[in-house]
């Protein structure tokens, strides 16, 4: 064995090391890194749909947001047939009676939007209630 070869299973040696120590910091420090890396928060709320003698309504008149985050609206319908709308986002979803219907979405449009139950006549007698996005 001359000088070079033992240079070349110096660097040989040096490279597998270096990969070694970086798979192992890398798994160490990711390891509680990977759920905390969502800048997106998620913003939960729990509504119930309902009529009564003075009208027909979404227990939460209005929910209020940051652009970007996810939103997460549980709806359940404890009186009528009612469904949760929201035309800007895309979003019409039926609401059966005492089932909890999780609806998600990003707030990725600022504004103010209506969001309100389709059936003919609900959100005239007071069915619907504003998302505001702030941006
Ligand atoms: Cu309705």
């Amino acid at each position: 064995m001359n000088k070079k070869h033992i240079i070349i299973a110096i660097i040989l040696f040096l490279i597998v090391a270096s990969f070694v120590i970086i798979n192992t910091f890398n798994s160490s420090s990711t390891g509680n890194a990977i759920k905390e890396d969502t800048s997106a928060l998620v913003k939960e709320f729990v509504m119930t749909s309902f009529y009564d003698n003075t009208g027909i309504w979404f227990s939460l008149k209005e929910i209020s947001v940051n652009k970007g985050d996810i939103v997460r609206i549980k709806v359940t319908n404890i009186k009528g047939t009612h469904d949760f709308t929201l035309d800007e986002y895309g979003i019409k979803k039926m609401t059966p009676l005492n089932e909890e219907v999780v609806i998600e979405f990003t707030a990725d449009k600022a504004g103010e939007f209506i969001y309100y139950c389709s059936v003919p006549g609900h959100r005239q007698k007071g069915q619907w209630g504003t998302l505001k996005v702030i941006g």
